[in-house]
């Protein structure tokens, strides 16, 4: 899922206060230094690891401790290039380095499924933590992974369904947006009573079937309204396409024309405190669970070459080891 971002100044964050340095001292030093020296190559790759001290800052630090400010990623890359001594150096280019990490993540071709039930008349989608819109279960491809593994890898994260065993890899619709490849492989005759429930924290907040006919937009923008009011990100550029490979595949399961199905919620985070394998969403992500998906090294948009501070970036391992720090 590749959230729509929100500034965080809101009026619940009035009269809190910023992270310490002791705080994000510890936070640098296990997110962004203990990690491979592969990682810690280049701005896209530290970037990505500031994301994971982010999300573990906003998932617990806030949450434990309701008197912490709870930040937008910018604000706080910002704070941490500030406070730690390795990062410190950069400090003038990171506003630069922010905006070029940002555009690199558009880059990075994602894959992900189109799921539909035994009707094929409704097709499964999920919506973002933040923001309102509903978008196919999809996610950024991991260094050398294949198409297929990153969708069924995605779909399971983001929905809890292993769709391993029912995935073709010919049968898929892709397009290319700006500069970013999005490949859906064609998931058909799921039945609607599957158990879902996303396995991460805080990326989605509800996933439910919702009727084809219902998403079809007056126009093929990125971001649309269904005629059910509906606000989809990245999914009237795949109907049409969609339409034509259903008109091409029986359906298994015949509806009466009389008696069509609705749009049915099939998990809500507000409701919900179990995930689909029976695990609880709500329990305390550990450093050890963010460390565990720190190896996942995104992988490079092809025919790009890296923007201008990533090139010249080059970091500091010695002041790394003289801070004391060791793996
Ligand atoms: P992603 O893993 O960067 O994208 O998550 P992908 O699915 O395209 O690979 C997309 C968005 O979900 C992020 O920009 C965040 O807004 C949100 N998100 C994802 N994860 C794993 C977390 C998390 O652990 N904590 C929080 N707070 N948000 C997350
Ligand atoms: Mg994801």
């Amino acid at each position: 899922m590749s959230g729509l971002h929100r500034s965080s100044s809101s009026s619940k964050n009035i009269g809190k206060s910023l992270p310490s340095k002791e705080l994000l001292d510890d936070l640098c030093s296990r997110f962004v230094l203990n990690v491979p020296e592969e990682d810690q190559q280049s701005f896209e790759r530290i970037l990505f690891l500031v994301e994971y001290a982010y999300w573990y800052y906003e998932d617990n630090a806030v949450e434990n401790d309701p008197t912490l400010k709870s930040l937008s990623l910018k604000e706080f890359t910002s704070l941490l290039f500030n406070s730690c001594d390795v990062l410190r150096p950069y400090v003038s280019n990171v506003d630069d380095i922010f905006k070029d990490f940002t555009s690199y993540k558009c880059r990075v071709p994602v894959t992900g499924a189109i799921i539909l039930d035994e009707t094929y008349e409704r097709c499964l989608l999920v919506k973002g933590w933040k923001g309102s819109s509903w978008s196919f279960p999809r996610g950024k491809k991991s260094k050398d992974e294949e198409d297929y593994a990153c969708a069924i890898r995605e779909v399971l994260e983001e929905t809890g369904f292993d769709v391993s065993k029912l995935l073709k890899k010919e049968e898929y619709i892709e397009f290319t947006f700006r500069q970013q490849r999005v490949r859906l492989y064609i998931v058909a005759g799921v039945t609607d009573d599957t158990a879902f429930a996303p396995q991460t924290k805080k990326e989605i907040s509800e996933i439910a079937w919702h009727r084809l006919d219902h998403l079809q937009p007056a126009s093929n923008e990125v971001i649309t309204h269904g005629v059910a009011g509906l606000k989809l990100y990245m999914v009237a550029p795949f109907l049409g396409s969609l339409k034509s490979w259903i008109s091409k595949h029986p359906a298994p399961v015949k509806r009466r024309s009389d008696k069509p199905l609705r749009a049915l919620s099939v998990w809500n985070a507000r409701t919900s405190s179990t995930g689909g394998n029976g695990t609880t969403t709500t329990t305390t992500t550990t450093t050890e669970s963010y460390n565990k998906k720190q190896p996942q090294l995104i992988e490079r948009p092809k025919d790009t070459v890296p923007g201008n501070t990533f090139r010249s970036f080059k970091f500091n391992t010695s002041a790394i080891l003289e801070s004391g720090f060791s793996a």
